[in-house]
C-alpha cells in the first residue's frame, strides 16, 4: 500500500519560486511513489482581507500552474478546500480538542498577526486547526511542506494524538516531510526574511510566471555583500540564497558551483543565474498558456477533484462524529 501524501497551497498573491523549489515540484516529483492529494486552501486565504473577483481568479491560476508544474489529476487529487464542506466542519471539531496554549505558541500567528495589526481575525489565530482537519480528513502520512509551515503539520500530529487518547484510535498521525535543500528561500531584497506572497517589494520575489527581463532585473538588483568570493555560506544570506536557487534549478552539486563562479563577480554569477531560473521556468510556463488557452479545462479539472477526495472525507468526518456522540 503506498502512503498518502496531502499538501496545501494558499490561492493568494502570486505564486513564487520558494513555494516551487520547496513544495510543488516535490509534489510532481512523488506522484508515482504515493498517493496524492493536493489542495488549493481558499478558506485558509481569507484568513486575511481578499478581493472577491481576485480571489476566484487566482484559484484558477494556482490551479493552473500545479498542473503547469507537472501535478497531474490522473494520478493525483487536486480540488479545491472550499468544494468540500468536511473541511470546514472537522475544524470546528478540533477547536473544541485543541487546547488555546498549543495556538498560542504558533510563530506564523505572532508574525502574520504583526504585519495585519487592527484587521487580525479570529480566523487567522484558528488557520493551525484548520490545516489539521485538511490532513487528518484523508488518513495522510505525510506532509510535503517549506520549513515555515513545520510548527502546523506538528500541531496536526499533535491533534491526532490527543484526539486518539481521549476517543480511541481514529487519526493517522501526519509526518511533516522537509526538503534538505531550499526549505526556506529567502527574499531577494531582504535575504533574512523569507520569501513571500505577501511582502509588496517589486524586487522580493521572482514569481512562476515573471517574464525573463523582470526575472533578470530581479536577479541583478538582489541584495548581496561587499565581499567578492562566490561561495556558499550561512553567515552570508544573500549569496547563500542565490547559490541555492542556483542550485536547485541547476541540479549541480555545491563544489561543482563554487568552481564554476570561481574568481568571477557577483554580475557575472547573477546573469549566469537569471538564464538558469528563466529556462528552468521556461516549460511551465509555456504549458500555463496552453493550459488556459482550453476554457472551462481547469473548473473541469477541480471539480473531478472535489468529487473523488469528498467520499474519503466525509467518512472520516462521519467516524469522528460519532466518537465525539454527535448527531
Ligand atoms: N520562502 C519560502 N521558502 C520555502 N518554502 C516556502 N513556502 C512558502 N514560502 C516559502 C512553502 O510553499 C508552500 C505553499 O505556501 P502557502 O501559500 O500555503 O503558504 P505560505 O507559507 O503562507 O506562503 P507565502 O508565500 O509565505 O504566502 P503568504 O505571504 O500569504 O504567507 C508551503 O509548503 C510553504 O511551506
Amino acid at each position: 500500500m503506498k502512503k498518502r501524501v496531502f499538501s496545501g497551497i494558499q490561492p493568494t498573491g502570486d505564486i513564487h519560486i520558494g513555494n516551487y523549489l520547496a513544495a510543488i515540484r516535490h509534489w510532481a516529483a512523488m506522484q508515482d511513489k504515493y498517493e496524492n492529494i493536493f489542495c488549493i486552501v481558499d478558506l485558509h486565504a481569507i484568513t486575511v482581507p481578499q478581493e472577491p473577483k481576485v480571489l476566484k481568479a487566482k484559484i484558477r491560476e494556482v490551479s493552473g500552474l500545479l498542473i503547469a508544474a507537472g501535478i497531474d489529476p490522473a494520478r493525483s487529487i487536486l480540488f479545491v478546500q472550499s468544494h468540500v464542506s468536511a473541511h470546514a466542519e472537522l475544524a470546528w471539531l478540533l477547536n473544541c480538542v485543541i487546547p488555546m496554549g498549543w495556538m498560542q505558541r504558533m510563530t506564523q500567528f505572532k508574525d502574520k498577526s504583526q504585519k495585519q495589526r487592527e484587521q487580525v481575525t479570529v480566523g487567522l489565530f484558528d488557520y493551525p486547526s484548520l490545516m489539521a482537519a485538511d490532513i487528518l480528513l484523508y488518513d495522510t502520512d505525510v506532509v510535503p511542506v517549506g520549513e515555515d509551515q513545520k510548527q502546523h503539520v506538528e500541531l496536526a500530529r499533535d491533534t491526532a494524538q490527543r484526539f486518539n487518547s481521549i476517543y480511541g484510535e481514529t487519526f493517522v498521525l501526519p509526518e511533516p516531510m522537509i526538503p534538505d535543500v531550499g526549505a526556506r528561500i529567502m527574499g531577494l531584497d531582504d535575504p533574512m526574511k523569507k520569501m513571500s506572497k505577501s511582502e509588496s517589494g517589486s524586487g522580493h520575489a521572482i514569481n512562476l510566471l515573471d517574464p525573463p527581463e523582470v526575472i533578470r532585473g530581479k536577479i541583478m538588483r538582489a541584495t548581496t555583500d561587499s565581499l567578492r568570493e562566490i561561495r556558499f555560506d550561512e553567515n552570508r544570506p544573500g549569496i547563500n540564497n542565490l547559490l541555492t536557487i542556483y542550485q536547485l534549478f541547476s541540479g549541480d552539486n555545491k563544489a561543482e558551483i563554487e568552481s564554476r563562479f570561481e574568481g568571477k563577480g557577483y554580475a557575472d554569477f547573477k546573469k549566469t543565474l537569471a538564464e538558469v531560473v528563466t529556462e528552468g521556468l521556461r516549460p511551465l510556463q509555456e504549458r500555463y498558456r496552453e493550459l488556459t488557452a482550453e476554457p472551462g479545462r481547469i473548473d473541469a479539472i477541480l471539480k473531478d477533484g472535489a468529487d473523488r477526495a469528498r467520499p474519503a472525507a466525509e467518512k472520516t468526518l462521519k467516524k469522528v462524529m460519532d466518537k465525539i456522540g454527535l448527531g
